[in-house]
């Protein structure tokens, strides 16, 4: 981790008045949820999206999709936001005006106690009907037997009969239209965007960094590994989320300690 980048951009931070943080799987990542892409760890390079992530997917197999994401609801209810999540509340408290957009399914953001979280490709923990769209109360009971992603027959809909859906956006979906529109708002607004844990692959989403930018903002990205993105960053800082979050709260602090 780069010292005088840290503290570079907890001087930006620091005279921010509107601050976004936009994050991806690599957020969580330090939670125990697999990322996507990451080679060796990351879902897909285990599991096929076109099978698994398509409204055309859940159409063919129902059973093998809804079985896949269960597994990985179950994951999230053990999950633990990691002191990334927690940094991110610390940092709300130094700005005017913090809001997170996530891509994230998981809602350790919320857990950790940030607020607004805008969700650009839903919620695992709100599936709907897959016919009239009505809402399906899943709670969050952690099942005695392990959940280990076979098959599962998806729920009905009390209302309708129709298969119940994971409440993801999947390829070739549209993202939720009121929250997409905060973020781009949000995007426009900002001083200071700070993008964590993302490949910056995945469209319409990646696009709001070089928005903010247009108008602007700032912009910081955290991630281990360098990402497509990069050139347009004015800071990249090579670190995960869970320790470079708390390193640049750290720096805020000592910052507003030296100058008060
Ligand atoms: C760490 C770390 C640590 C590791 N700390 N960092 C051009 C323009 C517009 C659209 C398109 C386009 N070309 C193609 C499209 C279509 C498509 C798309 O973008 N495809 C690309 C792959 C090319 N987009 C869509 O289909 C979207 N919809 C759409 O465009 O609709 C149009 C429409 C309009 C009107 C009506 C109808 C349609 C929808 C996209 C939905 C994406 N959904 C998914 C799955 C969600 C469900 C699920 O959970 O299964 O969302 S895909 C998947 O990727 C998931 C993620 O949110 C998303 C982004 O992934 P993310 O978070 O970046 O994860 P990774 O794994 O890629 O990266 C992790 C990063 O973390 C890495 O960089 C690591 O280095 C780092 N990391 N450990 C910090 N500890
Ligand atoms: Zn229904």
């Amino acid at each position: 981790m780069q010292a005088n980048d840290l503290i570079s951009a907890a001087e930006r931070l620091r005279s921010a008045r509107r601050v976004v943080v936009f994050s991806g799987a690599g957020m969580s990542a330090e939670s125990g949820i697999p990322t996507f892409r990451d080679a060796l760890t990351g879902l897909w390079s285990r599991f096929d999206a076109e099978r698994l992530a398509t409204p055309e997917a859940f159409e063919r197999d129902p059973e093998l999709v809804w079985g896949w994401y269960e597994w990985r609801r179950m994951k999230m209810l053990r999950a633990q936001p990691n002191p990334g999540h927690r940094a991110l509340v610390d940092l709300s408290r130094h700005v005017a005006q913090l809001a997170v957009i996530t891509q994230n399914v998981d809602d350790l953001h919320e857990r950790a106690g940030s607020t607004p979280v805008l969700h650009l490709h839903g919620r695992l923990n709100e599936p709907r009907c897959s016919r009239c769209a009505c809402a399906y109360p899943i709670g969050d009971q952690i099942p005695d037997e392990p959940q280990d992603g076979r098959r599962l027959a998806p729920p009905r809909c009390a209302r309708c009969d129709g298969a119940i859906r994971p409440g993801v956006v999947w390829f070739g979906e549209a993202l939720p239209l009121d929250e997409f529109e905060r973020a781009q708002d949000a995007a426009m607004q900002c001083d200071v965007w700070m993008t964590v844990g993302t490949s910056g692959l995945v469209y319409p989403a990646a696009e709001l960094p070089l928005r903010a930018q247009r108008a602007g903002a700032w912009l910081l990205q955290i991630n281990p590994q360098m990402t497509g993105l990069d050139d347009h960053y004015d800071t990249c800082i090579a670190g995960t989320a869970a320790a470079t979050l708390p390193a640049l709260i750290t720096a805020l602090q000592d910052g507003a300690r030296i100058s008060g």
